[in-house]
């Protein structure tokens, strides 16, 4: 018996099916963020590092600086990443030619290069307005701005957003996420805090009021954020109250944008019984927002089980959101990626109906003996099968490659 059927063995016994596990886990889209790979500078005229609350730390040398080397970046990873991926971009990474275009006069011209893109790497695309790293953000304000003319400003570039969307969607044949997060806030107590939320809501009903078929409309609520310390405008009742309160609109959620001890697993089967969708945005928090890189931790393994355990790998959208400039960027976007699909494999791989007729039958005493006998299964043996049938290497494999890129290409860049 090879080390394979043997470790299938174990799993038999406990009436798991790993090969079911395997088709399931190749069949499942991953979203990878653009982002982590220029650390969210973009692509426009003089681009900055990212404002509004949210930073990425470290200066690793190879960032890439033009479309053209992200995309190549991109590619690099993808190969070494199993199963489905979809590419998650940012109107900040709008590809423009020789006449600048401002955000709110995006069109998807300047995103036409990434559709051709996503069709030669068989990706899917997700889209985020940019409410961030722009001279218009007054006073940390965007949607929720007392200033008409800013206001105005984000609301044409949110719509500008949405129809390229929905061009993209049309293109591809596949749905596109749009998301919208914004860094509305205030460092220290506020006057009043119904009133920027008065403005986020009506803003957001001009955004959103234009139908397009193929665009799911999230709304990504925060906690704080660095220079916001003391109040967000998108909290996470405003915006899982605006998306019960109209159709189509969901609330995604980032496991970096609560109190470091709400757990963000805790919440998917709660929304599924009022939402059909849950997009999300993977990260590991650090203590604070940190976003660093996905790891195989406890807080990702909650969500996998309960995506999995609810039934829900169909509604829940699995978007990845770290962005570390200290490391190699592409081997971020690795390990990231695959991290949350070995969190996945692991919940496709446990006794999820013998844990459910457990608890039914008060049988609690098992159910812990169980939920810890699981954890010594001999899931890297699956996980490597995996791998090799998709054709990627194993979790080390992949390296020497990356480091080869680094040498040959990304040290040579400015
Ligand atoms: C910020 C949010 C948001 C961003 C990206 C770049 O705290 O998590 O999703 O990280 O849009
Ligand atoms: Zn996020």
């Amino acid at each position: 018996m090879n080390i394979f059927e043997y470790a299938k063995s174990k799993y038999d016994v406990l009436g798991i099916d790993v090969e079911a596990a395997i088709r399931t886990l190749s069949s499942k889209e991953i979203s990878i963020h653009c982002w982590q790979g220029d650390d969210v500078v973009g692509f426009e005229q003089g681009g900055q590092e990212a404002s509004g609350g949210i930073q990425a730390t470290g200066n690793y040398p190879g960032r890439a600086r033009t479309p053209e080397e992200l995309m190549a970046d991109f590619e690099v990873a993808i190969k070494h990443i199993p199963g489905k991926k979809r590419i998650n971009l940012h109107a900040s990474y709008a590809v423009h030619g020789d006449i600048f275009a401002d955000r709110d006069e995006l069109e998807y011209k300047h995103f036409a290069p990434w559709v051709e893109f996503a069709k030669k790497n068989d990706l899917g695309i997700d889209f985020n307005p940019t409410f961030f790293s722009h001279p218009m953000v007054k006073d940390g304000l965007t949607l929720s701005s007392p200033d008409n003319g800013v206001r105005a400003f984000w609301i044409r570039h949110a719509r500008c957003c949405r129809k390229i969307s929905a061009q993209i969607a049309k293109e591809l044949g596949k749905d596109v996420l749009h998301n919208i997060w914004i860094p509305d806030g205030f460092k220290d107590i506020p006057g009043d805090k119904l009133g920027p939320r008065r403005r986020l809501k009506e803003s957001l009903d001009i955004i959103l009021a234009d139908k397009y078929d193929g665009v799911i409309d999230s709304l990504e609520s925060k906690v704080f954020g660095i220079g916001v310390e003391s109040y967000t405008v998108g909290s996470n009742e405003f915006y899982l109250g605006y998306a019960a309160s109209r159709k189509g609109v969901y609330n995604l959620l980032d496991n970096g944008h609560y109190h470091p001890t709400e757990s963000v697993a805790d919440k998917i089967s709660s929304l599924l019984l009022y939402f059909d969708k849950i997009p999300l945005h993977v990260t590991r928090p650090v203590r604070w927002d940190s976003d660093h890189v996905v790891t195989l931790n406890d807080d990702v393994l909650d969500m996998a089980k309960e995506i999995v355990r609810c039934d829900a790998l169909d509604k829940v959208l699995i978007g990845l959101d770290f962005f570390d400039a200290s490391i190699n960027r592409i081997a971020a976007w690795i390990i990231g990626t695959r991290n949350m699909q070995k969190a996945l494999l692991q919940a496709l791989l446990l006794p999820n109906k013998t844990f459910k007729e457990l608890q039914d039958s008060s049988r609690f005493t098992e159910l812990l003996m169980l939920n810890e006998a699981v954890k010594t299964l001999p899931f890297g043996v699956i996980w490597e099968e995996y791998c090799r049938r998709s054709g990627v290497s194993c979790d080390t494999g992949w390296y020497s490659n990356i480091a080869e890129y680094e040498r040959n290409v990304l040290s040579k860049r400015g």
